[in-house]
């Protein structure tokens, strides 16, 4: 069945590799599956729940536009833009806002993380990006959303939203309820430095993550710096128990050969770690490199990129603006 697809990434610099195997790289699979309708945004109105440097969040949206269509996301298959040229999401949003209640808010564990301890000053922005996260996948009647697994409670909430709105205005079907497309065994890459903390662009050690800008040299220390432990490798998955730090290296590793964990761990058991390492470095060079090396061509041809988001944002434009004019109108406007 053809898929009406939406997925967002938050133009807040440090791209990653958990960016890119757990999203990024589900996208491109996606655009190329037949019949599939792709929108890919980049949502410059949640990266500013928190505070954001203008120049930067300037740079960073043309950035994490490159990094998709360095990726293979073509403009010519999938409608890419940036969210704030498309007015109709925080109109969206403002009146989903009035559906979805405090309490569902209140459970977001990711609220909960990113307020940390301080959470009085945190921005409102920050407590209901979930309800503009409904408003960007409802407006598009998006069947099928590519999230990582940190993403599927937000997910959650924007069925409730759509099924609680649907039932209030008597307007069975108006939402379409959108089902998470969680990729089964990487949809959580964790930081080089902590098996138990996912890979983050926040993470203050560069040496966490694997930038999707870092040079060749960069990745194969990141790799060589990675925590391991004082065992083996692994002979089967069972042996994976309570060794994070491993069970993600091998993620990683598999994610990028399209293979299973278990045909990876065959194909190392009897190998040492530093043999696994220059091997997963290799891997990760061979991907990551040309996608780099291609974000930093095109980001140099800022023209280039903004005529790409504007031209996107035009056909997203005609989509959300529709749906937002029959929004008004059942709520009353
Ligand atoms: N570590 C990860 N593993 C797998 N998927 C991940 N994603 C993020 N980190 C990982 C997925 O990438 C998509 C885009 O994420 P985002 O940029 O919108 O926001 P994020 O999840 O807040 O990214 P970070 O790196 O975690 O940023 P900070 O440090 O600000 O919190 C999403 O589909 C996400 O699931």
């Amino acid at each position: 069945m053809a898929k009406k697809i939406f997925s967002g990434v938050q133009p807040t610099g440090n791209l990653h590799l958990g960016n890119y195997i757990g999203a990024i790289k589900n996208f491109v699979d996606l655009q190329n599956k037949k019949d599939n309708q792709c929108i890919f945004c980049v949502v410059d109105l949640h990266a500013i729940t928190v505070r954001q440097d203008p120049k930067e969040l300037k740079n960073n949206i043309r950035e994490t536009t490159a990094a998709f269509l360095a990726s293979g996301i073509e403009p010519e298959k999938s409608i890419i833009f940036n969210q704030s040229l498309v007015p109709a999401h925080s109109e969206g949003s403002w009146i989903l806002g009035c559906v979805a209640r405090m309490g569902w808010l209140n459970r977001m564990t990711q609220f909960k993380e990113k307020a940390g301890k301080d959470k009085e000053k945190a921005s409102i922005g920050l407590y209901i990006y979930p309800v503009l996260m409904a408003a960007d996948i409802l407006l598009y009647d998006a069947t099928h959303v590519p999230v990582g697994e940190d993403q599927k409670q937000h997910l959650e909430l924007s069925r409730d939203i759509a099924q609680k709105f649907n039932l209030d205005f008597k307007s069975p079907n108006f939402f379409q309820t959108p089902e998470p497309l969680i990729q089964k065994n990487f949809a959580r890459i964790m930081s080089l430095k902590d098996g138990k903390k996912k890979m983050s662009k926040s993470d203050p050690s560069d040496l966490s993550r694997i930038n999707l800008k870092d040079t060749k040299d960069e990745i194969v220390n990141k790799i060589k710096k990675a925590k391991t432990d004082n065992e083996d490798m692994p002979t089967d998955e069972s042996k994976l128990n309570n060794r994070p730090e491993i069970e993600n290296l091998l993620s990683i590793y598999s994610s990028l050969s399209n293979q299973n964990i278990k045909n990876t761990i065959e194909q190392f058991s009897n190998k040492n770690f530093s043999e696994f390492k220059a091997q997963l470095a290799d891997i990760v060079v061979e991907i990551i490199s040309p996608i780099s090396e291609e974000i930093k061509r095109l980001e140099k041809d800022t023209q280039f990129i903004d005529d790409i988001l504007l031209n996107g944002s035009q056909k997203a434009e005609k989509i959300a603006k529709l749906k937002v004019e029959k929004l008004k109108k059942i709520v009353g406007f």
